[in-house]
């Protein structure tokens, strides 16, 4: 049976400290991301851009928050347009758009898990654990926020009421390597499953995503995986905002992709933080459209019929 997909893109850009995330879907199109997923053998479907009303300023106890009503309206758009994607998709994409918009797409899919009365897992790939409430984020960017929302974090009463909560014993995180001092606090409260880039140095991807997915096979659970460009090296993925030194490499993220789509696990993908202002020549789009190919089933040889036995 053909295997269904859906685009949808989230041209949100308030959430980041600089412009630019607005341009992220139509970049992931001009790069060819529904014909790369089509040629896979996917039927895609472009639900083409969610957008938000014109909305007032919210003030809140935090004056540091940027665009607190822009984020709130998101959340609102994208928590039943994801919900409903799920539903009616075997994989939806979001393409964002910042990484705020993941406090929408994340509670979508768990209110979609709850239907199925199956729990909801997250694998998190990103430089930073975007663990801040509204409260404790200093920068006041809301897309430090998401992962705290979703999990059913204290602080967020200017936001839509959450209905769904993923369990933080739920989500895994890869590739961190910029930790603030409340996220680091709230790593340690929550036991939330965190490996940095240092345990990535002495372990590589594999072992802690097989132990991971073991975990979300045994449960029966469904997969989200939120892809933060800033996950990668600059060097390889200039077009990001926050860039940190040190990331993952070009075959450590594809590594990530094929382990995923060889598990068969993943019923919902974030493309998030691309910014085509920073970008060059279009290879940061063209590298997620690659990643994503990965993770759809592209693959070098067939692994089912390779062999070297005697
Ligand atoms: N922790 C920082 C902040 O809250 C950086 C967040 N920036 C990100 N997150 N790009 O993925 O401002
Ligand atoms: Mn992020
Ligand atoms: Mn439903
Ligand atoms: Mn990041």
């Amino acid at each position: 049976m053909t295997k269904t997909c859906a685009l949808l893109g989230a041209p949100i850009e308030t959430g980041a400290s600089q412009p630019g995330c607005i341009m992220g879907p139509a970049s992931l199109r001009t790069a060819g991301l529904a014909r790369v997923l089509g040629e896979l053998g996917w039927q895609v479907s472009d639900l083409g851009d969610l957008g938000i009303p014109t909305v007032a300023p919210l003030p809140h106890a935090n004056p540091a928050l940027h665009h607190l009503a822009e984020a709130r309206a998101w959340i609102e758009a994208l928590t039943p347009a994801a919900h409903a994607a799920a539903r009616d998709h075997d994989l939806p994409i979001f393409m964002g758009g910042d990484h705020s918009m993941a406090a929408g797409t994340v509670a979508g899919v768990a209110r979609h898990a709850a239907d199925l009365g199956r729990p909801q897992f997250v694998l998190w790939l990103d430089a930073h654990p975007d663990l801040h409430s509204l409260h404790s984020t200093t920068s006041g960017n809301l897309h430090g926020t998401p992962v705290a929302y979703f999990t059913g974090a204290e602080g967020f009463d200017a936001y839509p009421t959450l209905t769904h909560a993923v369990d933080p014993e739920n989500v895994c995180m890869m590739g961190i390597r910029s930790v603030d001092p409340a996220e680091q606090a709230r790593i340690t409260d929550t036991g939330i499953e965190v490996h940095d880039m240092r345990a990535i140095d002495e372990t590589g991807v594999l072992a802690p995503l097989r132990a991971f997915l073991a975990r979300v096979a045994k449960a029966n659970g469904l997969l989200h995986v939120s892809f933060d460009v800033d996950f990668l090296d600059p060097g390889i993925a200039p077009a990001v905002g926050t860039t940190v030194p040190g990331g993952a490499t070009f075959r450590e993220a594809h590594l990530i992709m094929e382990e995923l789509c060889d598990s068969g696990l993943v019923t919902s993908l974030d493309l998030v933080e691309l910014n085509p202002f920073l970008d060059e020549r279009g290879r940061t789009a063209s590298l997620l459209c690659d990643l994503t190919a990965s993770l759809m089933g592209r693959r070098v040889l067939d692994r089912m019929t390779r062999s070297f036995a005697a």
